[in-house]
């Protein structure tokens, strides 16, 4: 039976890839494995038997077979445990490579996702403008680190894994605010995350999905 993924029926971004559904494709054409997808309105979500896959009403989720996952981060770790191509060989490599997914979802994405909230949600607010900047340098406060850390390597860890996977699926969405220009080893890890051909092939997936008549 073939893995099957949600994602959104039209995304909000109009297949800007930002939608979460885009890093679980990526993840699978990274290790080369088929998979169908169902396409979920806003209002499906919410309903039962949506419920049932992800308690949250959200996309993505994942099925194979008796399998049902939700969260992109479960999501994605199950795939790079089960088939070759996203996690090193040796034991410490894949911990530390793992460790990346986390500090990708727990530590960088909270500001980010703050930060688009406060841009996109936010701006009418009569206390917006006050706040932005704030906002903008708690990304800043994860983004020199990060910067840092990676300095002119090409991959977080040695050779490209999931933790970068994660790392760029994150950073992807804090691109429209024009921050990352003040990261130029940021701005080409990204460049390089989206060069992949599998990165490639995601994007064009969903794009299909969300530009089609
Ligand atoms: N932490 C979750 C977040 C999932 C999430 O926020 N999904 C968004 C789409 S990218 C969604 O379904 N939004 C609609 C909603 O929350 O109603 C994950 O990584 O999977």
């Amino acid at each position: 039976m073939a893995i099957t993924i949600t994602a959104f029926e039209r995304s909000p971004d109009g297949g800007k890839g930002l939608a979460r559904d885009t890093r679980v494709r990526w993840a699978l054409e990274e290790v080369g494995q088929p998979y169908e997808v169902r396409l979920v309105s806003f209002r499906a979500m919410k309903e039962p038997a949506h419920l049932a896959l992800h308690p949250f009403g959200q996309i993505p989720t994942y099925e194979d077979g008796d399998l049902a996952l939700f969260e992109t981060g479960a999501i994605v770790l199950h795939i790079a445990e089960r088939h070759a191509g996203l996690l090193p060989a040796g034991a410490n490599a894949r911990a530390r490579a793992i460790t990346w997914m986390f500090a990708a979802i727990n530590t960088v994405e909270p500001p980010i996702l703050e930060l688009v909230t406060a841009r996109l949600f936010e701006a009418d607010k009569p206390w917006a403008k006050e706040r932005l900047p704030l906002v903008e340098d708690r990304v800043r406060g994860r983004l020199n680190p990060l910067s840092a850390r990676l300095g002119d390597a090409d991959w977080l860890e040695g050779a490209f894994s999931a933790g970068d996977l994660m790392m760029v699926s994150v950073l992807l969405r804090v691109r429209a605010s024009g921050i990352l220009d003040e990261y130029p080893n940021l701005a080409a890890y990204l460049a390089r995350g989206e060069a992949r051909p599998a990165y490639k092939r995601a994007f064009a997936a969903q794009l299909a999905v969300n530009t089609r008549p």
